[in-house]
């Protein structure tokens, strides 16, 4: 290996030529290539796949090469590594693109996609290209086609005509996360969403809304945990059945069954459907005007709690089934159609909306919970006796709660039950530049999958994708009409294409194979490699994909597909890196820093170790450029370890060279295995720093053995510079092939030395000490003497004075 190599000295040395000739070396002799020995264990490191938006920006270094340094890390410690990439390539930005520019989306992404794959090269990460998937590859969406399929078959793919929220300026429908603000307003251009009925596919997601919520075979951060738990909002309680005169009954969802005597309105969402029907003459034009109003309100303002409530009486009366009264029905902003069952018994003596509402309209309050003798406030929402309740008098919240719900269900009024905010998820999308969904829908066999030896149904090259509001693939006849592959009728095919969370929400199985064509990937690999052991990626994930991901598992477990519950074992979430504007760096928001001046100027590993070196990896923080000099400068001195250039020929101590090193090895494995890179960074500074200063000073052997080790400790962060060092000082094979270099804990052990104590100058103790230890340790072991106690007891230290390595000197009076 050293035969091509050329010697890094530091006159000549350049980072970006050293860069280059080893990844041409790594790529002829195809290093990263997956291993695949099973007697190794497994380890299969997913970093989230990018969006193919034009170049790497720092965002994505900072994202993949701490990533990498983990990956490189396991796989020295004896894994074999599954670390693959691709890029998540439909989607939105890519149809603006084409429309700004006047180019096909898919020219736009492809030449995109091409683009960075050299960038990622250059990052000197272990990626195996070979696994690489790209999103809007026909390949892979006629997997999401299959999957769909799969899905209806299963009665988890269904359609409804549903109100979606519409971005008026993407023409297009949004899903509930991507409606963002208390002004509900498009998350990726800013323009308020407006309501819109549309026909619409949706996954049954809410079916599996109790095993999502189910974390223990996970090993995610508990932030993730509670977004996923707010996000699917499991709220148990009763529903109630109102009846009401002339009309039927009127439900409810209450979490407060306890509370039913104390019911003396009912409150309906005023698109609650049943309003029409209820609503007399006399109310109609005051119900009408008031519905107007509500349905141009955002949700947000609907359930701010410091708005004042508003309401219109619908002229109606409801029967409260616990004592038969007659309650009057209200229209009311505050309750919404989307949760429970958009109706509620209003109890304004426990619950505080309802107690404004009831003040505002002189609507009777009834207490039901008897509050403790010292409360002031209005509803009362704590524990306490029943009151006013009947047959519930005197017992507690819970026991109430209980009985209350045993006497509804006896008397067929109602019942348990549990609601979540969880929606299904709406996959349909009237876009371009997605997967077509693979339905047909025929007037005498009604709406029919697309039979499998038809997949995939492509995506038409030459489509008209400008966004007239309804789906692009409707203006082309040739791709919609078709006949019905069950009676072979006119029919004709869906035109919505699938949400672009589809493609992200299984794509760590087709890496496995990607060319595979017989399923969504090789079952045998499967084997090999499945579940994913190590996700990296931004919290921003944590209810969409990180949701979908998992349903989408449990889903392929359902199926046979899998045999394992969660899609991840373990999580770990990186900072954000902000851009220039303080905010988080992103293509859509104009505020990237292109990584390649710096590559260009300082090389790959350089801003490698610079992004792992600013802070905890979790906490991510603004980006300064202005830093990257000072790693640089730490790597070439790195690389200079192995030239003879001078250093100093002052006799070293061995033994404290050999504690450095065993205590380098130690801190950098723990480190690493808990993503710190920072503090790994910090201490092999440190050590370079002694190491030079040392130089010259220490037997060849031992020098040798130390810029050995430290090489091995380099490699998964400065990977090529590692490589350099290595070639001079180590084998001819790779650095990294090489296994993880271990530590002797006792030699990690400072040696000890014998410290003399003097109190005001007079020799009055020798205590034992580190060699290393710190001024103000080595003060209070002198001060903890019992032998110097006899003489300071009683006075006050004046000072302390610590000759390293000799003596303390206190200074009482
Ligand atoms: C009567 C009651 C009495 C309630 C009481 C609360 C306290 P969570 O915990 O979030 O699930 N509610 C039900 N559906 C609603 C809707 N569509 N829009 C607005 N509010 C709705 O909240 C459940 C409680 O929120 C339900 O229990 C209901 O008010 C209200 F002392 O019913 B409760
Ligand atoms: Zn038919």
């Amino acid at each position: 290996m050293t035969d091509t190599h050329a010697r890094t000295d530091t006159k000549t040395y350049s980072p970006t030529d050293i860069e280059r000739r080893w990844r041409e070396k790594w790529e002829a002799s195809d290093l990263y290539r997956t291993e695949e020995d099973a007697g190794k264990p497994k380890h299969y490191a997913l970093t989230m796949l990018p969006y193919p938006s034009g170049d790497l920006h720092v965002g994505h270094w900072y994202a993949m090469t701490p990533s990498d340094t983990h990956a490189r890390f396991m796989r020295m410690n004896g894994h074999r590594v599954f670390f693959p990439i691709g890029f998540d390539a439909f989607g939105l930005p890519a149809e603006n693109a084409a429309i700004k520019r006047n180019i096909h989306p898919r020219d736009w992404t492809y030449s995109n996609i091409e683009n960075m794959r050299g960038q990622l090269r250059q990052m000197g990460a272990m990626f195996d290209l070979d696994a690489e998937v790209v999103t809007c590859d026909p390949e892979y969406y006629r997997w999401n086609q299959w999957f769909f399929i799969e899905f209806f078959k299963r009665g988890l793919a269904y359609r409804k005509q549903a109100p979606v929220d519409w971005c008026p300026k993407d023409n297009t429908t949004l899903a509930r996360e991507q409606v963002v603000g208390p002004d509900r307003v498009c998350e990726r251009c800013g323009t308020p969403v407006v309501k819109k009925n549309l026909w619409q596919w949706l996954f049954r997601i809410t079916d599996y809304a109790d095993e999502l919520l189910d974390f223990s075979k996970l090993d995610w951060p508990e932030r993730v945990e509670t977004l996923q738990r707010n996000w699917i909002g499991r709220s148990e309680g009763a529903q109630i059945s109102f009846p009401v005169l002339g009309y039927g009954d009127l439900e409810v969802f209450t979490t407060r069954p306890d509370t039913l005597f104390g019911a003396t309105f009912f409150v309906m969402s005023p698109e609650h459907p049943a309003v029409n029907e209820i609503t007399t003459a006399e109310q109609r034009s005051a119900v009408e005007a008031y519905r107007e109003r509500a349905g141009r309100m955002t949700e947000i303002d609907r359930t701010d709690n410091t708005r004042e409530k508003t309401g219109v009486f619908t002229g109606a009366y409801a029967t409260n089934p616990a004592n038969g009264k007659e309650i009057p029905i209200y229209i009311a902003d505050y309750v919404l159609m989307g949760y429970g069952t958009g109706a509620i018994m209003a109890v304004p003596g426990q619950d505080e909306r309802d107690w404004l509402f009831a003040e505002k309209y002189d609507l009777p309050i009834v207490r039901t919970v008897k509050p403790p003798e010292d409360f002031d406030g209005k509803a009362y929402t704590g524990d306490g006796p029943a009151i006013n309740s009947d047959f519930l008098d005197g017992l507690g919240v819970e026991e109430a709660k209980e009985k209350m719900v045993a006497h509804l269900e006896s008397r067929n009024s109602g019942g348990a039950t549990v609601t979540y905010r969880l929606r299904d998820w709406l996959i349909s999308r009237q876009r371009y530049w997605g997967t077509p969904i693979p339905m047909i829908h025929c007037k005498e066999c009604g709406t029919v999958p697309v039979p499998e030896s038809d997949l995939p149904v492509l995506l038409p090259e030459d489509a008209e994708f400008t966004p007239t509001g309804e789906s692009p693939l409707k203006l082309r006849e040739d791709f919609w009409r078709v006949s019905c592959p069950e009676c072979g009728g006119e029919a004709e095919r869906e035109t919505d294409t699938m949400d672009t969370f589809m493609d992200s929400s299984w794509y760590q199985y087709r890496y496995l194979s990607p060319r595979y064509d017989a399923a969504p990937f090789d079952p045998e690999r499967g084997r090999k490699w499945l579940p994913v052991d190590l996700y990296t990626g931004g919290v921003e994930h944590a209810v969409m994909h990180l949701l979908y991901t998992r349903f989408f598992t449990k889903v392929m477990r359902d199926i046979g597909l899998v045999d394992f519950d969660e899609p991840m074992d373990k999580l770990f979430n990186q900072g954000i890196i902000l851009g220039p504007d303080g905010n988080r760096m992103s293509k859509s928001r104009g505020n990237v820093v292109n990584p390649q001046d710096y590559v260009d100027r300082y090389g790959s590993d350089a801003l490698r170790c610079y992004l792992m070196f600013i802070g905890p990896w979790n906490e991510g923080g603004p980006w300064d450029g202005g830093g990257i000099g000072g790693v640089s400068r730490w790597l070439r001195r790195a690389a200079s370890l192995a030239t003879d250039a001078e250093g100093s020929s002052a006799e070293a101590d061995p033994s404290e060279l050999g504690r450095r090193t065993n205590r380098l090895v130690k801190k950098v494995t723990e480190d690493l295995e808990a993503f710190r890179f920072n503090t790994a960074i910090a201490a092999m500074m440190e050590y370079v720093n002694y190491l030079l200063a040392i130089k010259g000073g220490v037997g060849k052997g031992e020098w040798n053995g130390a810029v050995q080790t430290f090489a091995l400790l380099l490699a998964p962060i400065a990977p090529h510079h590692a490589e350099e060092l290595w070639a001079e000082v180590g084998t001819d094979e790779s650095v990294h092939l090489q296994g993880w270099p271990g530590w002797d804990e006792a030699e990690t052990l400072a040696e000890k030395i014998t410290l003399i104590v003097q109190v005001n100058g007079k020799l009055r103790d020798r205590i034992e000490a580190p060699s290393d230890i710190e001024e103000d340790a080595a003060k209070e072991l002198a001060l903890a003497s019992e032998k110097v106690a006899v003489h300071t007891n009683g006075k006050t230290l004046r000072k302390a004075i610590y000759v390293p390595g000799r003596l303390v000197n206190l200074v009482v009076g």
